[in-house]
């Protein structure tokens, strides 16, 4: 059993005809594309879906969902993303995959954001994972020396896999802050981060995780949910 799968495929289970969806990045969030695709082959679901990256906008169009642009979505009734890290408060790490600013932006405006995982990302403190932290390209250098001098942690630049720095969608760089675990202040990390002149976005999420939905390898799919505070 695949765990990210099941969790995805439950979370798609979710989806009503009528609604305004938002579509995650990464790889548990893929095999939710891919479940919708499946549901939209054999339903007349009339649905407004957006897509949190390019790869996401590619994969939907490939299973054949329409996608909408921004400019016509205020509010989406229900998104479905993964996570790198999620805590007993649903806090969560997220941009493993780079996508993070696009991925706040629809967490944002989602009424109902659910978020899907295998067991092995639930931790009882953020911060064994790198916390992704998107910055301006211009400069970045210098805004990457004022985040280690503030918070006294590494923070390398990523690269992709051909050995060029890796680029955002948005044209952004991004820096891994290796905190270790367990992330420092929670409550005001992400605002003392973003008062870094330079820094666009972080991969902390507070309070815009409202249903967890975690699969395991023995088949078994556990589910949480936080009403929108
Ligand atoms: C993408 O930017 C991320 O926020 C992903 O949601 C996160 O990295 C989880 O990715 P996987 O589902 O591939 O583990």
């Amino acid at each position: 059993v695949n765990p990210k799968q099941i969790a995805a495929e439950k979370a798609v289970s979710y989806i009503q005809d009528g609604m305004r969806i938002g579509l995650g990045t990464g790889s548990t969030a893929a095999y939710a594309v891919s479940a919708l695709g499946r549901r939209l082959e054999g339903e007349t679901l009339r649905l407004s879906c957006v897509a949190t990256s390019m790869a996401t906008e590619q994969l939907a169009q490939q299973h054949g969902i329409a996608l909408e642009t921004w400019d016509r979505i205020d509010r989406l009734d229900l998104s479905i993303d993964g996570a790198d890290e999620v805590d007993p408060q649903f806090r969560l790490i997220k941009g493993g995959g780079g996508a993070l600013l696009r991925e706040k932006l629809v967490a944002m405006v989602t009424d109902r954001e659910i978020i899907i995982v295998d067991d092995s990302k639930i931790v009882p403190a953020l911060g064994r994972h790198p916390l992704p932290v998107v910055v301006t390209p211009y400069a970045w250098q210098s805004t990457q020396a004022r985040l280690i001098t503030h918070f006294g942690v590494p923070a390398p630049v990523r690269y992709a896999v051909d050995g060029s720095l890796f680029l955002s969608d948005d044209g952004c760089y991004v820096l891994d802050m290796a905190f270790g675990a367990p992330l420092p202040d929670l409550e005001t990390l992400e605002a003392r981060i973003k008062s870094i002149v330079g820094v666009v976005e972080t991969g902390l999420f507070i309070g815009l995780c409202q249903h967890l939905i975690i699969g395991s390898s023995t088949g078994e799919i556990r589910e949480q949910q936080m009403p929108r505070q």
